[in-house]
């Protein structure tokens, strides 16, 4: 598909589909046709996924109004996919949020009797109660918040920092790739990952599906490297699409990749298919991992994780004949208690064969020392560094307890045991910018805890009852059409935006977090408000400017900030910090045996641990956070009613022996019970041999009775990471009874 255009039939359409939805009458935008005379040609990047891959979107304007949308076609990511499409749907949806509410009732009341009210009020409001809380209670008694969405971060994180509060949390801390992120920063020092590399013999997928997750370049770049001679080994309880046309699928049980990968390192260790001169120099641990191996005879790893022995024996063989290198999931490995130990292990695969940032192997980023990932601030300027790293600013978290490791390593704090610290009256207000309650397990625990605070706000695009009851005022965001920051980052070229106006009264998040900065701290350390002005302070180091930029659209704009890419940047003091050669571990090498783990857990090895065992009364282990192409989360349902076409039931993914011995045929309503809930869940049916016997899959995100994250329990979370166990959960499913169906909408209270 090459682009969208929307009648005046479809808008109708899409009006007529959302009728069904709880609505604040009055406080949203209504389909209106605006006239203006001059077509134009718009350019923005889209955010309707999780704003990671930053794809780009060409558009046409007239006047204000933006009429059709197409690939960008010199931008660096050029494809749209089913949601890219979707976001003009999403633009003129007349459920959108185009003016801040505030509640005139109080919290915990059915209604919250939300009324329009002026920025003004709005923004003095904020100001004067966050200032009031902090006066009482502490700047950290004020967590910050960013749900999935990356684009508002990084003054976000400003915001915090000249607040004053070192409870800065977000997505990536309660349940995404940080997990990974984590595991890799133990083992290798930092970030480090794979993906279709056409200089490897063998590229691994472990724990990901990116045919769905991420469509285009991905499954591209896996048919032009097979091409070349790749080998493809899918590590995976899935038989995802890319395991089917794998050279070897490992269809491993959920949560059982420690058992496996250490069981191919023996199988490379006895083999003496390592790489002895690499060990020797970079890595440290060697003989305590090789002793962690050794119970794990490709028999025993059989019985754990349910692979053939001989298969094991031959993905070992495969991995070792390389260069080799994977794509390790961003998080579906890190959703069970073991995570971080599963993921490590893998990075202990690429190690003992150094497939470390060599040609055709998993590598580091090349970047300069003081760029972290757009989404965590541009640069360590930009959010200061520094003062998080600060051990009296640390101190003043509230995770070291929950989640020691992490609380040691990680500057974005967990608050996946927000309710106990709002139990223990450490945090009183809370700031969320896109936020999703939904996020978390058994999430009206998280619920209920923020109705007890003294004061909240959140902004989105929509208002969403579940996130927002208890607010005590909702801002309504400007859209990826609407605004000019964050700009885009694809290796060494920046994009920027030429938008049009924000609806309504809606603002980019940018100049919300900015201005309420503006307010409670100096206007210079927040651009007077201004979010280009924000984005030149990154660009002037860059040799950029965003106006700059603007001149050259529609072609991206090379910078000489990010360096030529290199291999073996560790043999080179390339880096670490005091650029000695080595890597960024306390040890300066790579640790099998991590210092860090093993001070906190007395053990530093990757180790095995069960997951959690069905049993006769819930024999199903639920996948709880499978990916659809056509689905992201919790929006894309309402929000793009052309995706909802698509999929307007929750699915569950079921095995054709399973669904057969309940009496369940495909496009059945079914019923999903978990020992953790006394709730129902209701899907529809897919009987299907994605999932093998035993296994059933779904997504999260839904509401109503869909809603899957109530079957998930608040505890067996990761020590290491402090992340959840989405994937671990044991489930009973039926026939729903004859005209019992799915509801879509519930109430909060
Ligand atoms: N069971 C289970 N739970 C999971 C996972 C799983 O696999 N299984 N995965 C975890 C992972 S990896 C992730 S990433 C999270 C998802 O993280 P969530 O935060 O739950 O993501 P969304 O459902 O996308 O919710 C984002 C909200 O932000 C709003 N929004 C979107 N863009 C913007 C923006 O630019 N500005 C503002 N102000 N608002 C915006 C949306 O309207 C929506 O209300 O869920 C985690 N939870
Ligand atoms: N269309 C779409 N694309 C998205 C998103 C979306 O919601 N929709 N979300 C975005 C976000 S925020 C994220 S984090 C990424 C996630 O992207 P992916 O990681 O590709 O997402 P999943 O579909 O969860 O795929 C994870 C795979 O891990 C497998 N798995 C589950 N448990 C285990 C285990 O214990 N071991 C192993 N080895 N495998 C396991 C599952 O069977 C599944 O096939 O996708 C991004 N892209
Ligand atoms: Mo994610």
């Amino acid at each position: 598909m090459t682009g969208l255009r929307m009648t005046r039939r479809d808008a109708l359409k899409t009006a007529s589909a959302l009728a069904v939805l709880p609505s604040v009458s009055g406080l949203f935008h209504s389909v209106a046709a605006q006239s203006a005379p001059e077509q134009w040609t718009g350019y923005t990047i889209c955010d309707h996924c999780n704003h990671m891959p930053m794809c780009g979107i060409k558009f046409d304007a007239v006047g204000n109004h933006v009429i059709g949308i197409h690939n960008w076609n010199e931008h660096r990511q050029k494809f749209l996919c089913s949601k890219g499409i979707a976001t003009l749907q999403r633009l003129y949806n007349p459920n959108r949020l185009l003016y801040p509410l505030k509640r005139t009732n109080p919290k915990g009341s059915a209604d919250p009797g939300w009324v329009r009210c002026s920025w003004d009020e709005a923004l003095k409001t904020i100001a004067s109660k966050l200032t009031e809380v902090r006066s009482k209670y502490g700047a950290e008694s004020v967590l910050f918040f960013a749900g999935d969405p990356k684009e508002p971060r990084p003054p976000l994180m400003r915001l915090a920092r000249y607040f004053g509060s070192p409870c800065y949390a977000n997505e990536s801390s309660t349940a995404c790739n940080k997990g990974t992120v984590l595991s890799a920063e133990l083992t290798v020092g930092q970030e480090c990952n794979g993906g279709p590399n056409p200089k490897a013999k063998c590229i691994a997928l472990i724990g990901t599906n990116k045919a769905w997750s991420a469509p285009h370049g991905f499954t591209r770049g896996i048919a032009g490297a097979r091409a070349k001679g790749s080998k493809l080994l899918v590590i995976d309880p899935r038989r995802t699409p890319f395991a089917q046309i794998a050279d070897l699928h490992l269809q491993l049980k959920q949560g059982t990749d420690a058992a496996l990968a250490l069981a191919m390192c023996r199988i490379i260790i006895k083999e003496g298919l390592t790489d002895k001169e690499f060990i020797e120099k970079w890595v440290t641990g060697f003989d305590a991992f090789k002793k962690a191996c050794e119970p794990w005879t490709p028999e025993k790893a059989s019985r754990v994780t349910g692979v053939p022995a001989e298969d094991i024996v031959k993905a070992a063989r495969m991995w070792a004949d390389g260069p080799s290198t994977f794509a390790l999931s961003s998080q579906s490995i890190s959703h069970s208690c073991n995570g971080v130990s599963g993921n490590r292990a893998y990075y202990c695969l690429a190690a003992i064969c150094g497939f470390i940032d060599r040609p055709g192997t998993i590598a580091f980023n090349n970047w300069p020392l003081d760029y972290v990932r757009w989404d965590d601030g541009y640069t360590k300027g930009f959010y200061d560094e520094e003062w998080w790293l600060k051990p009296e600013q640390k101190a003043r978290r509230f995770d070291k307890k929950f989640a020691p490791v992490w609380h040691e390593t990680q500057i974005f704090m967990s608050a996946n045991n927000l309710p106990e610290v709002v139990k223990e009256g450490k945090i009183h207000a809370f700031v969320g910018f896109g936020f999703n309650v939904m996020i978390w397990p058994s999430w009206l625990e998280y619920e209920h805890a923020i109705r007890k605070l003294d004061f909240s706000f959140a902004t989105d695009y929509f208002y969403r009852d579940e996130s927002h009851h208890d607010m005590d005022f909702v801002l309504p965001a400007a859209m990826n059409f609407e605004r000019y920051a964050p700009f885009a980052v694809h290796g060494n070229v920046v994009s920027v935006r030429k938008p049009v106006q924000p609806l309504g009264e809606a603002w980019e998040d940018w100049k919300i977090a900015l201005t309420i900065g503006s307010m409670i701290d100096t206007p210079e350390h927040f651009f007077d408000g201004d979010p280009v002005k924000a984005c030149d302070s990154i660009l002037k180091d860059w040799g950029l400017t965003y106006g700059g930029c603007q001149e050259k659209l529609p072609h991206p704009v090379p910078t000489k900030y990010f360096p030529k890419g290199q291999f073996e940047k560790y043999a080179k003091g390339l880096l670490r910090e005091d650029g000695k050669p080595g890597f960024r571990t306390p040890s300066g090498k790579i640790e099998l045996d991590s210092s860090i783990i093993r001070k906190h857990f007395k053990v530093g090895v990757p180790q095995f641990k069960a997951p959690i065992a069905p049993t006769k009364q819930y024999p199903l282990k639920l996948i709880n956070g499978t990916r659809k192409p056509y689905m992201t989360h919790s929006k894309t349902r309402e929000d793009a009613p052309y995706l909802f076409e698509l999929e307007p039931w929750s699915t569950v993914d079921i095995s054709p022996e399973d669904a057969k011995a309940r009496g369940i045929k495909e496009g059945d309503f079914v019923q999903i019970t978990s020992p953790h809930s006394k709730r129902v869940v209701m899907a529809r049916a897919c009987v299907t041999i994605l999932v093998q016997k035993g296994l059933i899959g779904m997504q999260y995100g839904w509401r109503g009775n869909m809603e899957t994250q109530c079957l998930i329990p608040r505890n067996h979370w990761d020590p290491i990471s402090g992340y959840g166990p989405y994937n671990e959960t044991c489930v009973q499913i039926r026939k729903a009874p004859e005209g019992v169906l799915p509801v879509r909408h519930e109430p909060v209270l």
